[in-house]
């Protein structure tokens, strides 16, 4: 088969692997970001963020000169958009970066190629605000320039392997745009891949987070409603499970990532009068930071004066270093406004934090509470006897079901349980 020339604008979480997916598939790539430090070290075959085996992937791939960087975009048979779509301080669609790599292409367009939007997107963002765009290149959309969009579903930590094998959807602006998009992925693409709309494919990507941002509420609702009644909300979801039909969800701390954070709220934006579940779905979420700090003021209440705090963990989900949206950053900016608590944190996977204290023994001292985070296997044989001997208070509060309480107990701490209620 004929390997193309692709253009992939954003080298970030999901810009990247593609990128070397393609490259080690005998495509040329030429990788287009902003920031020249992404730039430079694509280029020596280096990369800037954490994930398994991607180091190894895009070094073969700048090596054998398949891919390349640049900061401006080059001509091209293919140009994929991978560039963030945040959400505002009022919590709507900011989609600058789409509308500038948009624009960035244009001069480079020629007939015959095709545009993927790859962004997570609010519906409508294919038709209403990327074709318009394209349309200052002169090309007849769908005839002489194929457009469509193809949203990524892989998880961090995992995203070579998922990238292959995840079923894919496709969604074109015409029949012969999604087709085409099909025949680029199945360069890689081992899954299924399905075509549709560009509408259907923009919203099924959005709905896909949304579902479990709205599990995630009801698991973290009824864990309130189980520290209120005096019972494990952990028993109650794992007796659930066995029901054929039913898979609650995990309570927490709370949501975090760049995905189920935010994607809802772009099916809000658009319909504020019908999402109604969504709204408040994410509202719960958001809430568990405070409901967490609740908890702790509820638990160190007869200790007077200031009180030490020891987080375990800052990231936004265990063994990564992505601390993007992370509930447990939302915390500490709640412990912060109030005078009465000092903070320390540990963390190995984030290489620089405030309160990143040295080790685990050096976290804990003068501490009067542990507070089990994020659930990093690193944290599942802690050390908990030499801990608590340099604790004020020794007390564990455990927000992910996480530490076995027998263990925990015996090594003279007192254990808190998210979900649970105070003992
Ligand atoms: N969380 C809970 N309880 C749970 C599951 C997760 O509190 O039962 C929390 C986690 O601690 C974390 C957050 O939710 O803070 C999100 O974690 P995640 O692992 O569920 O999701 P992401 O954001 O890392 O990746 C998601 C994935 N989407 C789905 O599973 C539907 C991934 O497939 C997508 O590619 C990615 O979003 C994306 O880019 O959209």
């Amino acid at each position: 088969m004929l390997r193309k020339k692709i253009c992939v604008i954003g080298l970030g979480y999901i810009g990247l692997p593609t990128s070397a997916m393609f490259a080690t598939h005998g495509c040329k790539v030429i990788g287009v970001d902003v920031n020249e430090k992404v730039v430079n070290a694509l280029n020596r075959g280096e990369i800037i963020i954490e994930e398994p085996y991607l180091d190894i992937m895009v070094q073969a791939a700048v090596r054998s000169e398949h891919l390349k960087a640049d900061t401006k975009p080059h001509e091209a048979d293919v140009f994929i958009i991978s560039v963030p779509t945040p959400i505002t301080e009022d919590k709507k669609a900011d989609m600058g970066c789409v509308i500038s790599a948009a624009e960035m292409i244009v001069p480079y367009l020629k007939k015959g190629n095709l545009v993927i939007l790859e962004s997570t997107s609010p519906t409508g963002t294919v038709e209403e605000l990327l074709v318009p765009i394209l349309e200052k290149s002169g090309l007849k959309i769908g005839e002489e320039l194929y457009v469509g969009h193809s949203p990524e579903r892989v998880l961090p930590g995992k995203i070579l392997w998922e990238l292959v094998n995840n079923n894919r959807i496709v969604g074109g602006i015409n029949r012969e745009s999604a087709e085409k998009i099909r025949d680029l992925y199945k360069i890689f693409v081992n899954g299924e891949i399905y075509l549709t709309t560009a509408t259907i494919a923009e919203m099924c990507k959005t709905m896909e987070n949304t579902y479990r941002d709205v599990n995630i509420a009801l698991a973290n609702e009824l864990a309130k409603i189980c520290e209120k009644a005096g019972i494990n909300a952990w028993e109650v979801i794992e007796l659930c499970n066995k029901h054929p039909r039913v898979n609650l969800h995990q309570p927490g701390p709370g949501v975090g990532g760049h995905c189920l954070a935010v994607d809802p709220w772009f099916i809000i934006e658009k319909n504020p009068e019908l999402a109604k579940i969504i709204e408040l779905s994410r509202k719960t979420n958001d809430s568990m930071p405070q409901h967490v700090l609740n908890r702790i003021n509820e638990i160190l209440k007869d200790i007077k004066g200031t009180k030490k705090v020891t987080i375990l963990g800052i990231t936004y989900k265990p063994n990564i270093d992505d601390m993007r949206e992370s509930p447990i950053v939302k915390l500490i900016d709640l412990l912060e406004q109030r005078d009465d608590y000092e903070i320390s944190v540990y963390d190995p996977h984030v290489k620089e934090y405030k309160y990143q204290a040295k080790d685990l023994i050096d976290a804990s001292k003068e501490s009067d509470l542990i507070l089990l985070a994020v659930n990093h296997d690193i944290f599942k044989t802690l050390p908990l006897s030499d801990m608590g001997r340099v604790m004020r208070n020794t007390i564990l509060f455990d927000t992910r079901d996480f530490l076995d309480r027998d263990d925990v107990e015996d090594k003279g701490f007192n254990y808190e349980l998210l979900g649970e209620g105070s003992r």
